[in-house]
């Protein structure tokens, strides 16, 4: 398998690959294995890796993978607590995580593991490494097949070939996902992007998901002018022919709405990160809930980052202040940021969710999954300001499921 790093790609467009385990299980050396490279410490002293280590890795064919060496689960005393939390909050992030079995055998610990992650659905590897030096009781495909079990030596390489193999079978399906715009455009097809460089705009750069659309759109064989949304009629008046689609930041929609003629179609960034990242469906579906807002519901507005100015005014103003004059009732908002979202949804009327380009893929996945079983709708920043503004059936209708 050819190797190569790319430093670039975003975290959220990486695949979190957590390497989790008992203390000299074997973790550092089986990321050293994997990478062909030497980094991370491998020792005989239990507990040598202590902040985890991450490290970027091009994954053929699948692409930019994240793996993370970590501390050991069975860490003890108050710092190995904290490693133990630590490790934990890697695995909840993780779109894969692969379970090192050291010379101890699968524990009780490791059953503990594996019945959380097959109850979350979050794909799992165990990795019965030492197999140079023992074979895991009860050997048996059957067993191996539960456990989607690998024996593997990470000092020879012994097994290492079909451990790769196995990674790419699980990870493949989040290739599979719905493309951003790809499906919607052709080759030689123009696209117009209309994003807004007010105050909150970052400085001197465009946004992840402005950034992501456009790639695409490149990746496509088709070309794309960009135009703030106060040039948007002015440069369709200068194309020699009318744009295939125009793209608009939500917060700009309903002006751009106005200034795009109805014969052509019309979307925002978040609409195409709720098809690529979420679940569409359901987010469409969870929109309508602003409908049946009464005074007093709680609505939980949940933020993939807890730094980022353009998102923080819309999250944390904007949308708030559109949503008390749409509904007129007396609503109680509550945030959550990153990576923290509460696990106990169902006092929340609607959650309402970023489009998540700093999420990883499953984290989104998984959200959206707990507010189902909770019963409780979700829906995401550009959804609802569509919806908002009257422009929702013009900005999604058009776009396959
Ligand atoms: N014989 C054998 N030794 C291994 C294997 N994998 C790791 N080790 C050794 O086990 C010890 C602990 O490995 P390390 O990677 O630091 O474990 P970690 O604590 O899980 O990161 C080191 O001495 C490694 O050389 C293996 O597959 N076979
Ligand atoms: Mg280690």
């Amino acid at each position: 398998m050819a190797v190569q790093i790319d430093k670039t790609a975003p975290g959220g467009v990486r695949l979190a690959v957590a390497i989790v385990g008992n203390r000299n299980a074997g973790k550092s050396t089986l990321l050293n294995r994997l990478t062909g490279q030497d980094v991370s410490i491998v020792s005989d002293q239990p507990g040598t890796t202590t902040d985890a280590v991450a490290k970027a890795f091009e994954l053929i064919p699948v692409g930019p993978v994240c793996f993370y060496d970590t501390a050991g689960l069975d860490d003890a005393g108050e710092l190995g607590e904290q490693r133990v939390q630590a490790t934990k909050k890697i695995m909840r992030r993780a779109d894969l995580v692969m379970l090192v079995v050291g010379k101890g055998g699968i524990n009780a610990d490791y059953e503990h593991y594996i019945t959380k992650l097959s109850r979350r659905r979050v794909p799992f590897i165990t990795v019965f490494n030492f197999c140079d030096e023992y074979e895991p009781d009860n050997f048996n495909q059957a067993v191996m097949d539960i456990y989607n079990g690998v024996m593997v030596s990470a000092k020879t390489g012994m097994g290492m070939d079909r451990l790769r193999e196995k990674l790419v079978e699980k990870l493949r399906p989040f290739t599979d996902e719905k493309p951003l715009v790809a499906d919607i455009i052709k080759p030689h097809d123009v696209v117009m992007l209309v994003v807004p460089v007010d105050l909150a705009a970052p400085k001197g750069r465009l946004i992840l998901p402005q950034v992501q659309v456009l790639r695409e759109v490149l990746d496509s064989g088709a070309s794309a002018v960009v135009a703030k949304e106060t040039e948007t009629a002015e440069m369709l008046g200068k194309l020699a022919e009318k744009p295939a689609l125009v793209i608009t930041d939500s917060q700009a929609v309903k002006e751009v709405a106005a200034a795009v003629p109805e014969d052509i179609s019309l979307t925002t960034f978040s609409t195409l990160f709720a098809r690529h990242k979420g679940d569409f469906e359901t987010q469409l579906a969870g929109a309508a809930a602003i409908d049946t807002l009464k005074d007093g519901d709680k609505v939980l507005i949940a933020e993939g980052c807890s730094h980022h100015i353009t998102c923080d005014d819309i999250g944390r103003v904007k949308i708030p202040n559109w949503l008390l004059q749409y509904t007129g009732k007396k609503l109680e908002f509550h945030w959550a940021s990153g990576y923290d979202f509460p696990a106990v949804l169902d006092n929340y009327a609607l959650v309402i969710h970023c489009g998540g380009c700093m999420l990883h893929r499953n984290e989104i996945r998984i959200r959206i999954e707990e507010c189902k079983k909770q019963q409780v709708p979700i829906t995401n920043y550009g959804i609802i300001i569509s919806k908002m503004q009257g422009v929702l059936e013009r900005v999604t209708g058009f776009i396959k499921k």
